[in-house]
């Protein structure tokens, strides 16, 4: 990875339990893979670590913490066989949103692919929060892997 990146796993997701880390469908880890005592939905898809079984109006909180004050680039990897696939935004420190992102089609759950999101937030160097939430509005079926904040300069 290049220097200033930072990777979160989705799978890593907030363990403050339901509605306060994450709020997911069902009780129950309909993917069976780690934290299978919440309802988080974790796959193990080839290797790739991932939340899956993505519906309705569900959301993940995680924290992150980036090395330097700048201007950060984000993507998420995410798989999904359908188009439409599913539709989120992501939420820093509880106000700046960036989104909403229509996931693309990556042929396959198996198939994750890099997609970044629209816009570049500023953070300042140390720990910060941020939200991926689903439309509930939209048609969600899609997988994801993780999200990277990529350093893109100090202004
Ligand atoms: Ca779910
Ligand atoms: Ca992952």
């Amino acid at each position: 990875m290049p220097d200033g990146t930072v990777r979160v796993q989705a799978e890593d997701c907030s363990r403050d339990g339901k509605n306060v880390g994450y709020h997911d469908a069902e009780d129950d880890n309909k993917g069976g893979t780690q934290r299978t005592y919440e309802g988080v939905d974790i796959c193990d898809q080839n290797g790739a670590i991932d939340v899956c079984w993505i519906r309705d109006d569900e959301w993940m909180r995680y924290s992150v913490e980036v090395p330097k004050t700048g201007t950060y680039e984000v993507a998420a990897r995410v798989s999904s066989l359908y188009s439409p696939a599913g539709r989120f935004t992501l939420t820093v420190d509880g106000s700046r949103t960036t989104g909403p992102v229509d996931v693309k089609t990556t042929t396959s759950h198996d198939a994750f692919m890099l997609q970044p999101l629209p816009e570049t937030p500023h953070l300042t160097r140390g720990a910060h929060e941020f939200v991926v939430t689903v439309d509930p509005a939209a048609y969600q079926n899609f997988n994801i892997d993780y999200v990277e904040f990529r350093y893109a300069g100090k202004h």
